[in-house]
């Protein structure tokens, strides 16, 4: 630039249209001086110095950020492993593993690096499979060079030459079976220079499992393909198994600090709508790509499909990662925690700082007047009454806790069908409904810890909606009265 700058001194130069059309010139010259310095050539043209052995990291761990090492040889080793491993407690499953875990071993390179890409399939095998990488510019990905038998290996090269995050799946057929028993990883291209740098970094696959026997059947279980084809998973899931990022495989980090995670997804079906619970992702490169979107709560990762999300961590606690289709993480596996520690930040959080009954007036009067209208004026129904009655209640206000049945639902909400905690005793059974209930009961042998709110009904409701319960789903036939209601305290 020095040399540029200097014939606009030298005196004789000071005409000013002379001056605007030299100094727009120069403008020019800059400009296109800086592009051509700072420009790398070509991705495909790029010149690798060195070799390169890549290491191979279990998830959610990966290898080191490539930072702004040259473009580079690397040479990466996978092997192809079927074996049977846990997909939740004592249910376990044939998986068929790249490298031996799901996802397999994170691949990281850099764009311009020239991968010299080994795939051993061992020889316990029972199958042929082969690997296709979405970084690689080619035919099936690297697919057809890929093909191994058991016991055999194929080697086949390629060069990166769009950076991002990338999905590899066997490829072999049928595809879908083989990406549905766990073969899929991820691949990342940095850019020229590296990622930002961050202080944590973690890889999770989200995966849908087809298991014939139903959700937690223990037991080795086979692969469904009608659910696979039917698009019913039993099991969606975080690393290839309910837990793998729970309990004591948590992820960690410290509050201060910025977590990035590699989020893939293997499918082979569900597509994931990855969040964080309690967290704002600061920054989301979305489906793996150049383009950043920033305060973002949950991305979308189709199947096949990866994305990069970074957070700064700034209060302690236990953050959930889930797919936000939200029956996947609470009852088919897709959870895991990101635990973090350090100081309380209350400007951040301020926790709970009060709590009080909430009670508002009108209500409370109108019901306890509705009460007594109840009582005073209106006669007591016939039997047959109040099973009508009791049921057109009982499905405004008692199911969608209870369910249609009666069968409640495990762990939430207790059976009214043949309930031993209701048909020991009707008093208490009219006081729950009348009153509420919370904590501890045991209803079949089966504990429940929870709240059920006071279902403000008159009398009248509450002992046609109880006589209705009393005489389904084989309960033991008790009619409850309206003076029955009424003699209890209000
Ligand atoms: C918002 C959800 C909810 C609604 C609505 C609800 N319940 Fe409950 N119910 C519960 C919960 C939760 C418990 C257990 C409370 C505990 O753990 O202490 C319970 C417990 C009970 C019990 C005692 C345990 C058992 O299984 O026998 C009875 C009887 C009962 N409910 C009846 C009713 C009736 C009748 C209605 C409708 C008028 C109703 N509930 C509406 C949630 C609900
Ligand atoms: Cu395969």
């Amino acid at each position: 630039m020095k040399r540029l700058s200097f014939p606009f001194r030298t005196p004789g130069v000071n005409h000013p249209a002379t001056i605007l059309s030299m100094a727009v010139l120069a403008l020019l010259l800059m400009s296109s001086c800086k592009q051509a310095e700072k420009k790398d050539p070509e991705p495909q043209q790029m010149k690798v110095n060195g070799s390169i052995v890549h290491p191979v990291v279990q998830p959610p761990n990966l290898p080191r950020p490539v930072g702004d090492r040259g473009a580079a040889k690397v040479k990466v080793e996978m092997e192809i492993i079927e074996k049977e491993m846990e997909l939740s407690d004592g249910v376990t499953y044939l998986f068929w593993t790249f490298d031996g875990t799901v996802p397999g071993s994170f691949i990281r390179t850099r764009v311009g690096d020239e991968v010299e890409f080994i795939l051993k399939n061992h020889p316990d095998s029972r199958l042929p499979h082969n690997i296709d990488l979405h970084a690689v510019t080619g035919p099936g990905g690297g697919a057809e060079a890929s093909f191994v038998a058991p016991g055999k290996q194929a080697t086949f090269s390629f060069k990166t030459i769009n950076p991002g995050l990338y999905v590899y799946h066997c490829a072999t057929a049928p595809v879908g079976m083989h990406v549905a028993n766990g073969m899929y990883g991820l691949v990342l291209v940095e850019p020229a220079g590296g990622l930002p740098p961050v202080d944590r970094e973690y890889y999770v696959m989200q995966g849908d499992f087809y298991t014939q026997g139903a959700t937690n059947e223990k037991g080795l279980q086979a692969f469904d393909v009608q659910k696979a084809i039917d698009e019913e998973p039993e099991y969606v899931v975080f690393n290839g198994r309910v837990g793998a990022l729970t309990g004591e495989n948590a992820i960690s980090a410290e509050v201060g600090e910025t977590v990035r995670l590699y989020i893939g997804n293997g499918g082979p079906n569900y597509v994931s709508s990855f969040h964080v619970i309690g967290e704002i992702f600061d920054k989301v490169y979305l489906e793996g790509g150049d383009m950043v979107n920033k305060n973002v709560q949950t991305t979308l990762i189709p199947a096949g499909g990866a994305a990069i999300v970074e957070m700064k961590v700034e209060v302690p606690g236990e953050f959930v990662l889930v797919d936000h289709s939200l029956f996947r993480a609470f009852n088919k596996g897709a959870l895991g925690i990101l635990k973090v520690e350090g100081e309380e930040n209350e400007k951040v959080f301020g926790g709970k700082i009060a709590e009080a009954n909430y009670n508002p007036a009108t209500a409370a009067q109108e019901i306890g007047n509705r009460a007594k209208v109840d009582t005073v004026d209106v006669a007591e129904l016939t039997f047959e009454e109040k099973l009508k009655h009791g049921e057109k209640i009982y499905t405004q206000a008692c199911l969608a806790c209870h369910q249609a049945t009666g069968a409640g639902i495990p762990n939430a909400f207790p059976p009214l069908a043949g309930s031993d905690f209701l048909n020991e005793d009707v008093k208490r059974a009219i006081e729950v409904v009348k009153h509420g209930l919370t904590g501890e009961i045991v209803v079949n042998g089966d504990a429940y810890n929870s709240v059920m709110p006071p279902q403000n009904l008159s009398d009248q409701e509450i002992a046609s909606v109880l006589t209705y319960i009393y005489n389904n789903w084989g309960n033991n036939k008790t009619e409850v009265t309206t003076k029955m209601v009424d003699e209890l305290q209000d």
